[in-house]
């Protein structure tokens, strides 16, 4: 049986990772954009200035003091401002794209390109017309676009101004850019995402937050994902209200404009299993679970379950619900469940509360080598994960991230022999070929994260390659931005040419 005839084959990629000309054409700033570079041993930082002059820095988890504004500082890297310069080259990569036969690409749309500061009345025509331009070279050749209308992106203006996510009113300038590219894109977009990863957003980069609590902060945690500082949890969990409302609204003004669209909710879904048999694991690993999956039960059943109120205990928090939300969280459940999955993770009762790299809670599994970067390499974890997500939710699943952080290196003859990266995609195309076989678990697609080298956001080196293309650049901003295909390229050509028959 194997894969369906219409599988979607492809990769994925981030407007802010991939798209540089930070400032070109009228794009405003985002927060994404005042990040600066770092690597493993050195988190990256966001710069803020208060009125009165003093300066701090957060890390990428945090909120930024209240009354403070992020900033650019001369003399610091900024990996997104240039990043692997699709804005000049995406002629050129869609070509390598279509060279290895892709069906689909991910990309995400930023939102300041569209809307400089997100509350403007008018879309930036330039913003729009650069996408047009990237839609309609992925139509020539054949590739269909698969639009994450919210990646990783915040407008500046929309935290400084209105304090992000916690305030409802971006529930409108959210539904507003939204629907500008429906109506713009309405002939050449089919499948869209509404928000990356909503289960781990948090803190000012990705929610545009601000606490007064954050002001003691330049000690504090930076970006883990499942984890989430106790003084800023309840103005995260308000803020991801709001975004699942906007969420549940955009799918409705889509289908107004194109009822064939399809609509996509977006987590972060890596695997959790207990370290042992004992109780306290067992079940300490469910809870931890249930800690991602309380958005996607609210994206998909379309209310919220009877434990998010023990989460929200945790973090003495209560949500406020307006009138009309729950209505509306019922009435537009997403189409189908794209997620990202990269390792599975270990919860252990005696390290509940500590981090390892990778940032995800949890303990080393004996069982499974590990990335350079540590995270754990576990393609049986994804065959796992695709049958719990189908029988909790029965929608058609969508494999939108999955791949390798790797160090790669550039022969002589300038071959790259990515082996390591071939046999990680192999497992994992192989445990999705058995979701689909043996458990007859409907599998939509399959698009690995950073196809083509991309800023890791993570850490912001360039050195975390996760491409079948490779890209001259390096942490610093040092290279010349020539694209050669890695032996991966070729390889995963293969893979769907045979249409995941041979690996
Ligand atoms: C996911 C994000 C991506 C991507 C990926 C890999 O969480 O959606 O934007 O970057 O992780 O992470 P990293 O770049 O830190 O290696």
């Amino acid at each position: 049986m194997g894969f369906p005839q219409n599988f979607l084959w492809g990769g994925a990629t981030a407007a802010n990772q991939y798209e540089g000309g930070y400032a070109e054409d009228g794009k405003g700033l985002a927060v994404a954009d005042l990040i600066t570079d770092g690597n493993k041993e050195q988190p990256r930082r966001i710069f803020y200035r208060f009125p009165d002059g003093r300066e701090g820095t957060i890390g990428l988890g945090e909120c930024i003091p209240a009354g403070a504004q992020g900033i650019l500082k001369d003399d610091y890297y900024y990996p997104s401002h240039v990043a692997t310069d699709f804005y000049h080259h995406y002629k050129e990569d869609i070509a390598l794209f279509a060279e290895m036969g892709f069906k689909v690409l991910r990309l995400s749309i930023s939102w300041t390109r569209i809307f400089p500061n997100g509350d403007d009345q008018q879309p930036n025509e330039a913003g729009l017309a650069f996408y047009d331009k990237v839609f309609d070279e992925m139509l020539t050749h054949g590739i269909e676009p698969l639009v994450t209308i919210l990646h990783f992106d915040m407008p500046v203006h929309l935290a400084t101004a209105y304090g992000g996510w916690a305030n409802r009113k971006l529930i409108d300038f959210y539904l507003r850019y939204a629907s500008t590219v429906f109506q713009r894109y309405r002939n050449k977009v089919k499948y869209w995402v509404t928000v990356n990863e909503v289960n781990v957003l948090g803190g000012y980069w990705t929610l545009g937050l601000s606490n007064d609590a954050a002001s003691e902060a330049g000690s504090k945690k930076s970006y883990n994902q499942g984890e989430t500082p106790d003084a800023e949890a309840g103005l995260k969990f308000q803020a991801l209200h709001h975004l699942m409302v906007a969420s549940a609204l955009a799918n409705k003004a889509a289908k107004i404009i194109n009822p064939d669209f399809q609509m996509g909710a977006m987590l972060a879904l890596s695997g959790i299993y207990p370290a042992t048999c004992h109780p306290e694991d067992v079940f300490g690993a469910y809870a931890f679970r249930r800690k991602a999956l309380l958005f996607s039960d609210v994206l998909f059943h379309g209310e919220y379950p009877n434990y998010a109120q023990s989460i929200f205990d945790e973090y003495g928090f209560t949500l406020k619900m307006e009138q009309g939300d729950a209505e509306i969280l019922k009435a537009y459940p997403s189409d189908f469940l794209a997620f990202s999955y990269y390792r599975t993770t270990v919860f252990d009762r005696f390290s509940a509360n500590t981090t390892t790299t990778g940032g995800q809670q949890g303990a080393p599994n004996p069982y499974l080598q590990t990335t350079a970067w540590g995270w754990p390499i576990d393609p049986d974890g994804l065959r796992y994960v695709l049958n719990e997500l189908y029988d909790r939710y029965q929608k058609p699943l969508f494999i939108v991230e999955n791949g390798m952080g790797a160090k790669d290196t550039v022969n002589a003859d300038g071959t790259i022999e990515d082996d390591y990266r071939i046999d990680y995609l192999r497992g994992h195309i192989r445990a999705i070929k058995e979701a689909i076989e043996k458990d007859h678990v409907p599998v939509m697609g399959y698009t690995p994260w950073g196809c083509i080298d991309i800023v890791s956001a993570g850490t912001g080196e360039m050195a975390k390659r996760y491409g079948m293309i490779y890209v001259d650049m390096d942490d610093k901003g040092h290279g010349t931005l020539k694209r050669s295909r890695k032996k991966s390229f070729y390889w995963y050509q293969h893979v769907i040419k045979t249409n995941g028959e041979e690996l």
